[in-house]
């Protein structure tokens, strides 16, 4: 297994244009091609998703089961509010990285919990968009590349 799911929650396809003061002038497709590069650059594969569907996002960690050697995910307010998410990630039996853009604790008290934290092999937040490429690289380092 060779490809690395990253998958992106609701509202981040607006990145670069939505409140940039808090998640910076990067767009998504910035983010795919900085991962893609590290990837490439380490024989690795990227399957960079994003979808506002919470259902969409448990179908493509589903589907991770059968070919990711890992997970990178900002699973955006779903983060805060969803079991089911948690739920289909504990399904899945290989590293997996939760990579926030903004700083979530120095926010607003309901964006201190994430339920996926409970299944996370490490958490990112407030690195701006190059939280993706650290948990890429941390990925790369556990999978021994
Ligand atoms: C993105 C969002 O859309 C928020 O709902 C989260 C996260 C934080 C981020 O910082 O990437 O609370």
């Amino acid at each position: 297994m060779q490809t690395v799911y990253i998958l992106n929650g609701p509202n981040l396809n607006l990145l670069g244009k939505r409140q940039p003061e808090i998640y910076g002038k990067e767009t998504l497709q910035d983010i795919e091609v900085a991962c893609g590069q590290i990837a490439e650059a380490n024989g690795l594969k990227v399957r960079f998703l994003q979808s506002n569907a919470e259902h969409q996002l448990i179908d493509w960690i589903h589907e991770a089961r059968e070919d990711a050697c890992g997970i990178i995910i900002n699973p955006a307010a779903y983060t805060h509010t969803s079991v089911a998410l948690l739920d289909a990630l504990g399904t899945f039996e290989r590293p997996v990285f939760e990579v926030h853009i903004s700083n979530v604790h120095k926010r607003e008290s309901f964006r201190h919990h994430s339920y996926v934290s409970l299944r996370a092999d490490g958490v990112i937040a407030g690195c701006g968009a190059q939280g993706y490429e650290l948990a890429l690289l941390r990925l790369i380092r556990l999978l021994g590349r």
